[in-house]
């Protein structure tokens, strides 16, 4: 038996060929799994448990179909997916996870977390995240109609692409002081998250960090997941 996880998928409406692969994957390899953790950008973007998009409700039956079969599933909030939230998890089965969460897993104790916390020289990225995720900002979002969000996450969308293209790459890859720090905190020697969608496995002493740090890969062009078990670990790409 074995975990496996995956994160960045972004399901959406427009690209069927991601949504199919992963719904391939969710009937396949995730069946025999233990658990599947899905650390964080599950869907392009939610908008809140009240979305009828039809292709989300497909996706959420296949979650469902996967849990009721007797796979845990664990869904991390990502920067696209912070507002999943209990209806999600009462539709799929799926149990919302801490972003920084601990879990033992076959004797090692891992730190999981999305990722975008540890891309701190991105400041303005970080700013809108202390806004977007302040209790005060979620409450009103959830006030909004189904059209305003939308429109609202559009708006976000097309000032996000704008950040990104005048953006360098490294500021949006993590700072290794704050990966330090961070699994330093946590007491841990292994990290495994997703976000920069820089898939790898940085071994200890590669950086200052003294522990393995397994970056995901993001579902764009292909697959990506990474499968750990009592025999050791590998990231694997799935050709699409
Ligand atoms: O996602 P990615 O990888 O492209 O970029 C991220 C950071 N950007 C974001 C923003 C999201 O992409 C926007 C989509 C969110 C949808 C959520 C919908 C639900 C909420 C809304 C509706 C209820 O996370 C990007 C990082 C990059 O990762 C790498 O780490 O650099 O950060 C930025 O782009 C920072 C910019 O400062 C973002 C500017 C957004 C401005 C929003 C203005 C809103 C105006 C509203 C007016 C009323």
């Amino acid at each position: 038996m074995s975990t496996l996880f995956v994160s960045d998928i972004h399901l959406n409406g427009l690209q069927p060929e991601i949504t199919e692969q992963f719904l391939g994957f969710l009937r396949g390899q995730a069946r025999q799994a233990e658990a599947l953790y899905i650390l964080g950008d599950l869907f392009e973007f939610w908008i809140g448990d009240d979305d009828p998009d039809p292709t989300y409700e497909r996706i959420q039956n296949e979650l469902k179909a996967l849990t009721d079969s007797g796979v845990a599933c664990y869904v991390m909030h990502g920067n696209r997916d912070f507002l999943l939230g209990n209806a999600f998890c009462r539709r799929t089965g799926c149990q919302l996870l801490k972003d920084g969460s601990v879990i033992n897993l076959y004797g090692k104790q891992v730190l999981l977390c999305h990722g975008d916390v540890l891309c701190t020289d991105d400041l303005a990225y970080q700013r809108l995240r202390r806004i977007l995720r302040h209790p005060l900002t979620l409450g009103v979002l959830r006030v909004l109609s189904i059209k305003q969000r939308q429109a609202l996450a559009n708006r976000m969308r097309h000032e996000s692409r704008k950040h990104t293209q005048q953006t360098h790459s490294t500021i949006m890859d993590v700072n290794q002081q704050a990966v330090t720090r961070y699994m330093q905190q946590a007491k841990v020697q292994w990290l495994i998250h997703g976000h920069t969608h820089r898939p790898a496995v940085h071994q200890p002493g590669t950086h200052s960090t003294g522990g393995t740090r397994i970056v995901l890969g993001d579902w764009h062009h292909q697959g990506s997941v990474l499968n750990w078990s009592a025999q050791g670990h590998e990231l694997i790409s799935l050709p699409r």
